[in-house]
């Protein structure tokens, strides 16, 4: 540590720490809009000017590095006055839309001006219009809003590694977009919606579509069946001002059947249901040779289409297990359909994701009409639900608990802890030890698989058979494990693991392109620990013994991998 001042005031803090890191320890806020925990300062905003005593330059507080001895003025008259004049700038080229906007009442920008208590704007207002891309299922971006503070496109190549957005042009021209300025749709972009996750501003936000849901509820004869991801339960109150990691199962279902839903259903099923035959898939490849090891989770939307645009020679490695939501939506069109003798067309499938891919997703062409008609008809995020509650004027936080529908509601700890980094791999240990030994894991935690670290190795011993997993989480991290693998391929080697488990965003999707907004490190270990908690409260811990699970494949599926189960649940991927 290293001894410094702060307004006069001594502080110990961290060496090497940036000023805008210390002054935040300290409690004194220091404004700025192009930082974020997530990502490495790059200095483009300037709000955050601060001085050195003894000096006469003003210095970036997010960029500056803190030097023992030095007195740093955070606050005082001209520098408010700069920082008001970069807001009055910035405010003077952007739309003055705030009502119709994405971001109203949570925007960075417009809680600076009123904190500022901004009335007037003393420029000319100079907004260049350029049309909104709505190229991508996912999301839509409205370049008039943008403020270049270049969060998205940091987030973009520096989580992602995907580099669908860059900085365009110099100067007044400068803009952000993807490169050669095609859409999105053309770009690289993986629909992973961690740029609307960290834009300060309303300029990329995902695709609303709430209307269609109230529709659906609305119109004669629909029957509207809802399913809700894991990682929603953990995120949806802080909407509410609940604390983050809150588990709100319970609430949702009561939310949803408040809204006009006719059956509430749990994703965490159908990620059991993934396990069953995700797992035995592994397996299959582990135990008889057939397919290619490592066998890859194929779950997460944004990494099929990563892979699918980056390394398609590994395709075969993928799990052709579909993600959850999809097999949700395939049995609650066929199995469902069946025993509540609902015409399949006309439910209307419902999926609640913390995920903008998953937009995407369900129009993937390959195979996403198992029951002959779409399986999973409407996405929509975590953010879109909680404004559906707003709108309906439900007291969410203090809602009564209700139990989602049979015969596709029930779920294991297992299935809860896919919304996690880490949890898949774990839910599918719990399952394929008891398949390969026939007995059960001894201790239910897999620790080797858990936390934050972007690339996680580690081995489990099934009785005496060691399998070598790896988890990534966060796509600019999962580089350095493919291509292990690929160099493996090439050379003929033995394959350095079994099974390897990759989620897009940092944190799995807790941290999803669809969850409020304001997700850091901290809200994420929070979210983390809730999903935790929900699996060690669960009285069934492990996807094979979920009894609707067992029931599915008596009275349905007959067993796993089965033709019947092949037909409605798995995938194939494209080059
Ligand atoms: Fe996920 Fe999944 S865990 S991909 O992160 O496999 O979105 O929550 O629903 O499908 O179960 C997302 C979460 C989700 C699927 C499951
Ligand atoms: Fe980049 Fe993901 Fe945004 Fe696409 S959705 S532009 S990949 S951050």
């Amino acid at each position: 540590t290293v001894e410094i001042k702060i307004n006069g005031q001594p502080y110990e803090v961290e060496s090497n720490t940036s000023i805008l890191k210390a002054a935040k320890k300290a409690g004194i806020k220091i404004p700025t809009l192009c930082t974020h925990t997530d990502l490495e300062p790059w200095a483009a905003c300037g709000i955050c000017v601060v001085k050195v005593e003894g000096s006469p330059k003003m210095v970036r507080a997010c960029a500056t590095t803190v030097v023992p001895g030095q007195n740093y003025i955070t606050h005082d008259p001209e520098l408010q006055k700069v920082r008001r004049t970069v807001i009055e700038m910035t405010l003077s080229n952007h739309p003055q839309e705030c009502l119709s906007c994405a971001k109203n009442q949570i925007c960075e920008l417009q809680k600076l001006a009123a904190d500022f208590g901004i009335r007037e704007i003393p420029f000319p207002m100079d907004v260049k219009r350029l049309p909104k891309d709505t190229s991508t299922a996912s999301l839509v971006f409205d370049p008039s809003k943008c403020i270049q503070c270049g969060r998205c496109a940091q987030v973009c190549q520096q989580l992602q590694d995907v580099w669908a957005l860059e900085f365009l042009h110099r100067g007044h021209q400068t803009r952000i977009a993807p490169a050669a300025g095609v859409l999105l749709n053309e770009s690289p972009c993986i629909k992973c919606g961690q740029c609307s996750a960290h834009c300060p501003v309303g300029a990329i936000y995902e695709k609303s579509q709430t209307q269609e849901f109230c529709d659906a509820v609305e119109a004669d004869n629909v029957h509207v069946a809802v399913q809700i991801a894991p990682a929603v339960r953990v995120a949806l109150g802080e909407v509410f001002g609940m604390e983050p990691g809150s588990i709100t199962t319970g609430k949702i279902y009561t939310a949803l059947r408040m809204l006009g839903s006719d059956a509430v259903f749990d994703t965490n099923f159908a990620a059991d249901l993934t396990i069953m035959e995700e797992g035995t898939e592994l397996v299959k490849r582990i135990t008889t040779g057939s397919g290619v090891l490592p066998q890859i989770t194929s779950c997460c939307p944004s990494w099929t289409d990563y892979m699918e645009k980056y390394y398609p020679d590994m395709i075969p490695h993928f799990s052709t297990a579909k993600s959850p939501m999809m097999m949700q939506g395939a049995v609650t069109k066929t199995y469902y359909a069946e025993k509540a003798g609902i015409d399949k067309e006309s439910i209307y499938s419902v999926a609640i994701m913390p995920c903008t891919a998953k937009k995407y997703e369900i129009g993937r062409d390959d195979n996403m009409a198992a029951s002959g008609v779409a399986d999973v008809d409407l996405v929509l995020t975590t953010r879109e639900l909680g404004r559906m509650i707003k709108a309906a004027g439900i007291d969410f936080a203090n809602l009564k608990d209700s139990e989602a529908d049979s015969p596709i509601g029930a779920y294991s700890g297992a299935g809860t802890i896919f919304g996690v980094t880490g949890g898949v791999m774990e839910a599918a240990v719990r399952t394929a030890y008891k398949l390969v030994t026939d007995a059960e894991l001894g201790d239910i935690n897999v620790n080797a698989v858990r936390g934050m670290e972007g690339v996680r190795k580690g081995s489990v011993d099934f009785n005496g058979t060691e399998i070598k997993v790896a988890v990534a989480h966060g796509m600019a991290n999962v580089k350095s494990i493919m291509d292990e693998i690929r160099e493996a391929n090439e050379k003929g080697l033995e394959p350095p693991y079994h099974f390897i488990e990759v989620m897009a965003c940092r944190g799995g999707c807790i941290a999803g392109g669809g969850q409020p907004y304001g997700t850091e490190d901290n809200i994420r270990e929070k979210r983390i620990a809730g999903i935790y908690s929900d699996d060690e409260k669960s009285v069934v811990r492990r996807s094979h013994e979920n009894p609707e699970i067992i029931q599915i494949y008596k009275d349905y599926l007959d067993e796993p991998l089965s033709e019947k189960a092949h037909h409605l649940l798995h995938t194939s991927y494209t080059e």
